[in-house]
Protein backbone atom coordinates (compact mmCIF):
# COMPACT_ATOMS: atom_id res chain seq x y z
CA UNK A 1 0.00 0.00 0.00
CA UNK A 2 2.91 2.50 0.90
CA UNK A 3 4.76 1.67 -2.46
CA UNK A 4 1.67 2.24 -3.99
CA UNK A 5 1.12 5.13 -2.59
CA UNK A 6 5.00 6.91 -3.02
CA UNK A 7 4.38 5.38 -6.78
CA UNK A 8 1.04 6.82 -7.47
CA UNK A 9 2.34 10.11 -5.96
CA UNK A 10 5.05 9.88 -8.15
CA UNK A 11 3.75 9.69 -11.15
CA UNK A 12 1.41 12.50 -10.40
CA UNK A 13 3.88 14.33 -10.56
CA UNK A 14 5.65 13.24 -13.29
CA UNK A 15 2.23 13.69 -15.37
CA UNK A 16 2.19 17.71 -14.46
CA UNK A 17 5.39 17.86 -16.12
CA UNK A 18 4.07 16.48 -18.86
CA UNK A 19 6.21 13.91 -18.91
CA UNK A 20 3.47 10.91 -19.65
CA UNK A 21 -0.02 11.82 -20.92
CA UNK A 22 -3.52 11.40 -18.61
CA UNK A 23 -3.09 9.24 -15.13
CA UNK A 24 -5.46 8.42 -13.03
CA UNK A 25 -4.72 8.18 -9.41
CA UNK A 26 -5.81 6.16 -7.32
CA UNK A 27 -4.34 7.81 -3.37
CA UNK A 28 -7.49 6.94 -1.30
CA UNK A 29 -8.37 3.77 -2.38
CA UNK A 30 -5.29 1.29 -1.62
CA UNK A 31 -6.58 0.03 1.38
CA UNK A 32 -9.90 -1.33 -1.08
CA UNK A 33 -7.78 -2.98 -3.52
CA UNK A 34 -3.96 -3.81 -1.98
CA UNK A 35 -4.53 -6.48 0.80
CA UNK A 36 -7.09 -8.66 -1.66
CA UNK A 37 -4.38 -9.31 -3.62
CA UNK A 38 -2.32 -11.04 -1.08
CA UNK A 39 -4.78 -13.48 -0.66
CA UNK A 40 -4.48 -14.62 -4.64
CA UNK A 41 -2.82 -17.95 -5.71
CA UNK A 42 -0.03 -17.89 -8.64
CA UNK A 43 -2.88 -19.75 -10.65
CA UNK A 44 -5.81 -17.24 -9.95
CA UNK A 45 -6.67 -14.43 -12.02
CA UNK A 46 -6.71 -10.85 -11.39
CA UNK A 47 -8.91 -8.96 -13.55
CA UNK A 48 -9.00 -4.80 -13.30
CA UNK A 49 -10.01 -1.09 -13.61
CA UNK A 50 -7.84 1.53 -14.44
CA UNK A 51 -7.62 2.57 -10.74
CA UNK A 52 -6.07 -0.65 -8.93
CA UNK A 53 -2.11 0.43 -9.26
CA UNK A 54 -1.48 -1.77 -6.28
CA UNK A 55 -2.81 -4.57 -7.42
CA UNK A 56 -0.68 -4.94 -10.10
CA UNK A 57 2.19 -4.74 -8.16
CA UNK A 58 1.23 -7.20 -5.51
CA UNK A 59 0.83 -9.48 -8.56
CA UNK A 60 4.57 -9.02 -9.17
CA UNK A 61 4.65 -6.27 -11.91
CA UNK A 62 7.85 -4.74 -11.73
CA UNK A 63 7.99 -0.95 -11.34
CA UNK A 64 9.68 -0.57 -14.99
CA UNK A 65 7.01 -2.18 -16.63
CA UNK A 66 4.41 0.19 -14.13
CA UNK A 67 5.78 3.39 -15.86
CA UNK A 68 6.64 1.61 -19.24
CA UNK A 69 2.87 1.64 -19.32
CA UNK A 70 2.62 5.45 -18.88
CA UNK A 71 5.57 6.03 -21.13
CA UNK A 72 4.26 3.99 -23.81
CA UNK A 73 7.18 2.95 -24.47
CA UNK A 74 8.87 -0.47 -26.62
CA UNK A 75 9.25 -1.89 -23.31
CA UNK A 76 5.39 -1.73 -23.05
CA UNK A 77 3.52 -5.12 -22.58
CA UNK A 78 0.88 -3.46 -25.15
CA UNK A 79 3.39 -2.12 -27.03
CA UNK A 80 2.28 1.15 -26.12
CA UNK A 81 -1.36 0.77 -27.66
CA UNK A 82 -3.55 0.55 -24.46
CA UNK A 83 -5.30 3.97 -22.34
CA UNK A 84 -2.83 4.57 -19.65
CA UNK A 85 -3.34 2.83 -15.92
CA UNK A 86 -4.49 -0.87 -18.55
CA UNK A 87 -1.67 -2.46 -16.83
CA UNK A 88 -1.47 -6.78 -17.28
CA UNK A 89 0.52 -9.53 -17.82
CA UNK A 90 -0.29 -12.69 -19.19
CA UNK A 91 2.63 -14.68 -17.07
CA UNK A 92 0.94 -13.38 -14.16
CA UNK A 93 -2.63 -13.68 -15.25
CA UNK A 94 -3.25 -10.40 -14.71
CA UNK A 95 -5.65 -8.96 -17.32
CA UNK A 96 -5.72 -5.44 -18.22
CA UNK A 97 -8.83 -3.52 -18.33
CA UNK A 98 -11.28 -2.46 -21.27
CA UNK A 99 -11.61 1.74 -22.04
CA UNK A 100 -15.49 1.11 -21.53
CA UNK A 101 -17.07 1.05 -18.34
CA UNK A 102 -17.79 -2.39 -16.62
CA UNK A 103 -17.36 -3.96 -20.53
CA UNK A 104 -13.91 -6.49 -18.97
CA UNK A 105 -17.04 -7.71 -16.22
CA UNK A 106 -18.51 -10.42 -18.46
CA UNK A 107 -14.81 -11.54 -19.45
CA UNK A 108 -13.82 -12.06 -15.78
CA UNK A 109 -16.55 -14.01 -15.78
CA UNK A 110 -16.34 -16.29 -18.87
CA UNK A 111 -12.20 -16.57 -17.29
CA UNK A 112 -13.92 -17.97 -14.30
CA UNK A 113 -16.51 -20.07 -15.54
CA UNK A 114 -13.38 -21.47 -17.93
CA UNK A 115 -11.90 -22.76 -14.94
CA UNK A 116 -14.77 -24.22 -13.55
CA UNK A 117 -15.34 -26.37 -16.36
CA UNK A 118 -12.10 -27.20 -16.43
CA UNK A 119 -12.21 -28.72 -12.46
CA UNK A 120 -9.33 -26.04 -11.91
CA UNK A 121 -9.38 -24.98 -8.13
CA UNK A 122 -8.87 -21.43 -9.32
CA UNK A 123 -10.47 -18.10 -8.54
CA UNK A 124 -10.92 -14.85 -10.07
CA UNK A 125 -10.73 -11.85 -8.51
CA UNK A 126 -12.63 -8.63 -10.64
CA UNK A 127 -12.89 -4.84 -9.48
CA UNK A 128 -15.21 -2.38 -10.61
CA UNK A 129 -15.92 1.23 -9.39
CA UNK A 130 -19.87 2.10 -8.13
CA UNK A 131 -20.42 3.80 -11.67
CA UNK A 132 -19.80 0.03 -13.40
CA UNK A 133 -22.58 -0.95 -11.22
CA UNK A 134 -24.65 0.61 -14.01
CA UNK A 135 -23.49 -0.23 -17.08
CA UNK A 136 -25.27 -3.41 -19.24
CA UNK A 137 -22.01 -5.38 -18.80
CA UNK A 138 -22.35 -5.01 -14.64
CA UNK A 139 -25.76 -7.15 -15.04
CA UNK A 140 -24.69 -9.52 -17.94
CA UNK A 141 -21.79 -10.56 -15.65
CA UNK A 142 -23.59 -10.89 -12.21
CA UNK A 143 -26.22 -12.78 -14.00
CA UNK A 144 -24.13 -15.19 -15.19
CA UNK A 145 -21.42 -15.87 -12.75
CA UNK A 146 -24.51 -16.66 -10.34
CA UNK A 147 -25.92 -18.40 -12.87
CA UNK A 148 -22.59 -20.68 -13.44
CA UNK A 149 -21.80 -20.32 -9.64
CA UNK A 150 -18.70 -19.37 -10.89
CA UNK A 151 -15.56 -18.88 -8.85
CA UNK A 152 -15.40 -15.34 -8.57
CA UNK A 153 -15.05 -12.18 -6.04
CA UNK A 154 -16.10 -8.90 -7.32
CA UNK A 155 -14.73 -6.28 -5.53
CA UNK A 156 -16.52 -3.02 -5.85
CA UNK A 157 -14.39 -0.07 -4.42
CA UNK A 158 -17.33 2.29 -4.65
CA UNK A 159 -15.25 5.79 -3.57
CA UNK A 160 -18.96 7.38 -3.94
CA UNK A 161 -18.08 8.81 -7.61
CA UNK A 162 -18.36 8.14 -11.07
CA UNK A 163 -16.22 11.31 -12.44
CA UNK A 164 -19.18 14.25 -11.18
CA UNK A 165 -21.64 11.84 -10.43
CA UNK A 166 -22.21 10.97 -6.97
CA UNK A 167 -23.45 7.64 -6.25
CA UNK A 168 -26.99 8.83 -4.74
CA UNK A 169 -27.47 9.28 -8.69
CA UNK A 170 -26.47 5.96 -9.67
CA UNK A 171 -28.85 3.77 -7.60
CA UNK A 172 -31.91 4.01 -5.31
CA UNK A 173 -30.94 0.77 -3.94
CA UNK A 174 -30.27 0.84 -0.16
CA UNK A 175 -26.34 -0.52 -1.57
CA UNK A 176 -24.33 -1.89 -4.02
CA UNK A 177 -23.35 -5.45 -2.08
CA UNK A 178 -27.68 -6.11 -1.73
CA UNK A 179 -27.56 -6.01 -5.75
CA UNK A 180 -25.90 -9.34 -5.35
CA UNK A 181 -28.80 -11.45 -3.60
CA UNK A 182 -31.12 -10.72 -6.96
CA UNK A 183 -28.26 -12.67 -8.62
CA UNK A 184 -28.29 -15.55 -6.42
CA UNK A 185 -25.07 -15.23 -4.05
CA UNK A 186 -23.83 -13.40 -1.55
CA UNK A 187 -23.21 -9.65 -1.18
CA UNK A 188 -21.27 -8.13 1.49
CA UNK A 189 -20.20 -4.53 2.75
CA UNK A 190 -16.76 -3.62 4.28
CA UNK A 191 -14.45 -0.49 5.32
CA UNK A 192 -12.78 -0.05 2.28
CA UNK A 193 -10.36 1.69 4.43
CA UNK A 194 -9.50 -1.03 6.73
CA UNK A 195 -6.98 -3.21 5.52
CA UNK A 196 -7.56 -6.11 8.32
CA UNK A 197 -11.02 -5.85 7.39
CA UNK A 198 -10.62 -6.21 3.01
CA UNK A 199 -8.18 -9.04 3.34
CA UNK A 200 -9.78 -10.99 5.85
CA UNK A 201 -13.30 -10.44 3.63
CA UNK A 202 -11.68 -11.48 0.45
CA UNK A 203 -9.68 -13.96 1.67
CA UNK A 204 -12.63 -15.94 2.56
CA UNK A 205 -14.72 -15.16 -0.31
CA UNK A 206 -11.69 -16.63 -2.64
CA UNK A 207 -11.18 -19.58 -0.64
CA UNK A 208 -15.34 -19.88 -0.96
CA UNK A 209 -14.98 -19.55 -4.81
CA UNK A 210 -12.19 -22.34 -5.07
CA UNK A 211 -13.60 -24.34 -3.07
CA UNK A 212 -17.15 -24.98 -5.18
CA UNK A 213 -19.26 -22.35 -3.40
CA UNK A 214 -19.39 -19.70 -6.10
CA UNK A 215 -19.00 -15.56 -6.08
CA UNK A 216 -19.22 -13.17 -3.84
CA UNK A 217 -19.59 -9.35 -4.31
CA UNK A 218 -18.29 -7.38 -2.11
CA UNK A 219 -18.72 -3.44 -1.38
CA UNK A 220 -15.79 -2.16 0.02
CA UNK A 221 -16.62 1.49 0.86
CA UNK A 222 -13.53 4.22 -0.08
CA UNK A 223 -12.51 7.86 -0.76
CA UNK A 224 -11.37 8.69 -4.27
CA UNK A 225 -8.51 11.14 -2.51
CA UNK A 226 -8.02 12.94 -5.66
CA UNK A 227 -9.44 13.87 -8.99
CA UNK A 228 -10.67 11.38 -11.29
CA UNK A 229 -7.95 11.65 -13.74
CA UNK A 230 -5.63 14.54 -14.09
CA UNK A 231 -7.80 15.83 -16.98
CA UNK A 232 -10.72 16.67 -14.33
CA UNK A 233 -10.69 19.47 -11.61
CA UNK A 234 -13.10 17.98 -8.86
CA UNK A 235 -13.80 21.63 -7.17
CA UNK A 236 -15.79 22.31 -9.72
CA UNK A 237 -18.34 19.62 -8.71
CA UNK A 238 -17.19 18.31 -5.71
CA UNK A 239 -17.84 19.90 -1.41
CA UNK A 240 -15.78 17.76 0.63
CA UNK A 241 -17.87 15.88 2.97
CA UNK A 242 -14.93 14.70 5.14
CA UNK A 243 -11.69 15.07 6.00
CA UNK A 244 -10.35 12.19 4.07
CA UNK A 245 -6.81 11.90 6.53
CA UNK A 246 -9.48 10.12 9.04
CA UNK A 247 -9.99 7.28 6.22
CA UNK A 248 -6.27 7.79 4.78
CA UNK A 249 -5.91 3.67 4.87
CA UNK A 250 -2.08 4.00 4.28
CA UNK A 251 -2.03 6.06 7.74
CA UNK A 252 -4.46 4.13 8.95
CA UNK A 253 -2.86 0.73 8.98
CA UNK A 254 0.21 2.33 10.03
CA UNK A 255 -0.97 3.73 12.94
CA UNK A 256 -2.31 0.19 13.67
CA UNK A 257 0.40 -1.53 13.67
CA UNK A 258 2.87 0.94 15.59
CA UNK A 259 -0.05 0.71 18.12
CA UNK A 260 0.77 -3.19 18.43
CA UNK A 261 4.38 -2.56 18.42
CA UNK A 262 5.04 -4.34 15.00
CA UNK A 263 6.22 -1.02 12.88
CA UNK A 264 7.72 2.64 13.97
CA UNK A 265 8.17 5.59 12.12
CA UNK A 266 11.58 5.48 11.45
CA UNK A 267 11.13 2.02 9.39
CA UNK A 268 8.15 3.85 7.64
CA UNK A 269 10.23 7.12 6.82
CA UNK A 270 13.42 5.05 5.68
CA UNK A 271 10.86 2.34 3.36
CA UNK A 272 9.59 5.37 1.80
CA UNK A 273 13.08 6.80 1.13
CA UNK A 274 13.88 3.10 -0.20
CA UNK A 275 10.79 3.47 -2.66
CA UNK A 276 11.12 6.60 -4.12
CA UNK A 277 14.72 6.06 -4.75
CA UNK A 278 13.70 2.98 -6.98
CA UNK A 279 10.61 4.62 -8.07
CA UNK A 280 13.16 7.57 -9.80
CA UNK A 281 15.66 5.42 -10.78
CA UNK A 282 13.39 3.21 -12.85
CA UNK A 283 11.47 6.53 -13.90
CA UNK A 284 15.56 7.37 -15.62
CA UNK A 285 15.39 4.03 -17.22
CA UNK A 286 12.11 4.34 -18.91
CA UNK A 287 11.85 7.44 -20.12
CA UNK A 288 14.92 7.30 -21.65
CA UNK A 289 13.64 4.41 -24.10
CA UNK A 290 13.16 5.14 -27.73
CA UNK A 291 12.15 5.09 -30.45
CA UNK A 292 8.50 5.48 -29.44
CA UNK A 293 6.79 1.87 -30.88
CA UNK A 294 5.81 2.39 -34.39
CA UNK A 295 2.22 3.48 -35.48
CA UNK A 296 2.00 0.21 -37.89
CA UNK A 297 2.04 -1.70 -34.67
CA UNK A 298 -1.84 -0.80 -34.04
CA UNK A 299 -2.91 -3.38 -36.32
CA UNK A 300 -1.14 -6.44 -35.07
CA UNK A 301 -1.62 -8.85 -32.25
CA UNK A 302 -5.67 -9.07 -32.60
CA UNK A 303 -6.55 -10.95 -35.91
CA UNK A 304 -4.65 -13.50 -37.40
CA UNK A 305 -6.41 -12.89 -40.53
CA UNK A 306 -6.17 -8.84 -41.04
CA UNK A 307 -9.34 -7.74 -42.72
CA UNK A 308 -8.83 -5.70 -46.10
CA UNK A 309 -10.33 -2.41 -44.22
CA UNK A 310 -7.34 -2.54 -41.79
CA UNK A 311 -4.99 -3.65 -44.29
CA UNK A 312 -6.13 -0.64 -46.36
CA UNK A 313 -5.78 1.79 -43.53
CA UNK A 314 -2.39 0.65 -42.12
CA UNK A 315 -1.07 1.29 -45.70
CA UNK A 316 -2.14 4.85 -45.70
CA UNK A 317 -0.55 5.12 -42.47
CA UNK A 318 2.81 4.08 -44.15
CA UNK A 319 2.43 6.30 -46.76
CA UNK A 320 1.49 9.68 -44.26
C1 LIG B 1 -19.27 2.78 -21.25
C2 LIG B 1 -18.53 3.99 -20.74
N1 LIG B 1 -19.20 5.12 -20.45
C3 LIG B 1 -18.54 6.20 -19.99
C4 LIG B 1 -17.18 6.17 -19.83
C5 LIG B 1 -16.44 7.39 -19.31
N2 LIG B 1 -16.00 7.11 -17.94
C6 LIG B 1 -14.72 6.82 -17.69
S1 LIG B 1 -14.47 6.55 -16.06
C7 LIG B 1 -16.08 6.83 -15.67
C8 LIG B 1 -16.58 6.76 -14.26
C9 LIG B 1 -16.54 5.40 -13.67
O1 LIG B 1 -16.83 5.49 -12.30
P1 LIG B 1 -16.64 4.30 -11.33
O2 LIG B 1 -17.06 3.03 -11.98
O3 LIG B 1 -17.28 4.66 -10.04
O4 LIG B 1 -15.05 4.18 -11.15
P2 LIG B 1 -14.06 5.24 -10.46
O5 LIG B 1 -13.60 6.16 -11.56
O6 LIG B 1 -14.79 5.98 -9.40
O7 LIG B 1 -12.92 4.44 -9.94
C10 LIG B 1 -16.80 7.15 -16.83
C11 LIG B 1 -18.25 7.48 -16.84
C12 LIG B 1 -16.50 4.97 -20.17
N3 LIG B 1 -15.18 4.84 -20.05
N4 LIG B 1 -17.19 3.90 -20.62
MG1 LIG C 1 -16.49 5.51 -8.33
Amino acid sequence: MLLARVLDTKIVSIQRQGRIGPYVPCIGEEGAVVPSTFSLEKKDWLVTSYRELGAHLTRGISLDLILAQLFGNSNDLSKGRQMSNSWGSKLMNDVPTAAPIGAYLPVAVGVATAAKLRKEKVAVLAFLGDGATSSSDFHVALNIAGVNKAPIVFICRNNGWAISLPVSKQTASESIAIKAKSYGFEGLKVDGSDARAVYLASKAALEKARGGGGPTLIEALTYRAGPHSTADDPKRYRKDELSWEDKDPVRLLKESLIAKGLWDEESDAALSKEYNTSISESIARQELIGPLPARELIFQDVYSMVPWNLNEQAGEISEN
